[in-house]
């Protein structure tokens, strides 16, 4: 069986793998995907569907859609007559969603998540909570309206989802910041960060899923984007990365008994504006890595042999870089 990612069509997804693979320290917080999916087969995405965006049965339910909690808790002691509570973060209307002539939903522009006071699977109401509906819109809340009913509710579980994909890794940010009286100003509660992901199922010959591979190793590859992401990562480390290590090892001995001038840390190669060199961050044999990861095996970084006419040289394979060089592309 053989995996590989193929740089077409990929733009989110793909770089937030390949900030996964290429930043040791990923800060994306809590990782959620968008919900646009059908999950109950009637033909409206799911970000549409399940809270009477229109007055039609099939918008009345999405059955089996999934959000992702979302804890809030109210400082002790606290008033609840008088405590107010704010919410900031990139709220996307649920009822401004429109439809096209084409019969595609439309969301009503750029922003990226919503909050509801209920499961994704559950009856919901699209109007914001102030109007009596289950959507947690941006803004000032008194405490009784966001649902801090009485002494014995400082807990709430609600909800998040996502109706559009990060721009950056951990480019989303909830805020929730609490008054405890009209004495004091707003004070930050507390915030969680999130990235929000397109799921993409390409198929062959694109890939499937966040790490796009090709063909997935099991069902669970295919469905689970947390399987998805650590089958990727395996097989970048095994067989990527062991047979880069040891073909820049061959090329190292044979350049050894040629040209021993020539080590390989005193050559940079560049990729679409990004520099591999030995010894630093990024080594020739990250660049053979990733292009390892394309299925080819022919490498991308190779000493050229010398010729009775010709000194012996490092070079990079013309005709195999490509797809090294979208990668890079994606590096900010
Ligand atoms: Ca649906």
């Amino acid at each position: 069986m053989e995996l590989h990612c193929q740089p077409n069509r990929m733009k989110s997804p793909y770089r937030f793998a390949i900030h996964y693979v290429c930043s040791r320290t990923l800060r994306a917080g809590r990782i959620i995907v968008c919900n646009d999916n059908d999950t109950d087969h009637d033909g409206i995405p799911d970000y549409a569907d399940g809270y009477g965006l229109f007055d039609l049965p099939e918008y009345q339910a999405s059955t089996n859609t999934l959000f992702v909690p979302i804890v809030f808790e109210l400082p002790a002691p606290i008033d609840h007559e008088r405590a107010k509570v704010r919410l900031t973060y990139d709220a996307s209307d649920p009822m401004r969603v429109t439809t096209n002539s084409a019969g595609g939903h439309l969301l009503p522009d750029s922003k990226k998540l919503r909050l509801w006071t209920k499961e994704g699977g559950e009856a919901r109401d699209g109007r914001s909570a102030v109007e009596g509906g289950d959507f947690l819109a941006a803004g000032e809340y008194s405490a009784a309206e966001f649902g801090f009913t009485n002494e014995s509710s400082c807990v709430l579980t609600y909800y998040i989802e996502a109706v559009r994909p990060s721009e950056e890794v951990g480019d989303l940010r909830i805020l929730f910041e609490v008054q405890p009286d009209e004495r004091a100003g707003f004070m930050a509660a507390d915030a969680v960060r999130l990235t929000a992901l397109q799921m993409q199922y390409f198929g062959n010959p694109n890939g499937w899923s966040i790490f796009q591979l090709d063909p997935p190793p099991s069902d669970e590859t295919l469905w689970n984007w947390r399987q998805n992401i650590a089958d990727g990562r395996a097989h970048l480390a095994d067989p990527c990365r062991t047979e880069a290590v040891d073909w820049i090892a061959e090329q190292e001995r044979q350049q050894q008994l040629e040209e021993p001038t020539k080590p390989l840390e005193n050559y940079i190669f560049t990729f679409n504006g990004v520099n591999f060199q030995k010894g630093t961050a990024r080594t020739p044999i990250d660049a053979c890595t990733i292009q390892r990861y394309n299925g080819a095996t022919k490498r991308v970084i190779y000493w050229k042999n010398k010729t009775l006419t010709q000194p012996g040289s490092w070079e990079i394979n013309a005709a195999r870089r490509a797809y090294v060089d979208d990668v890079c592309g994606e590096i900010q």
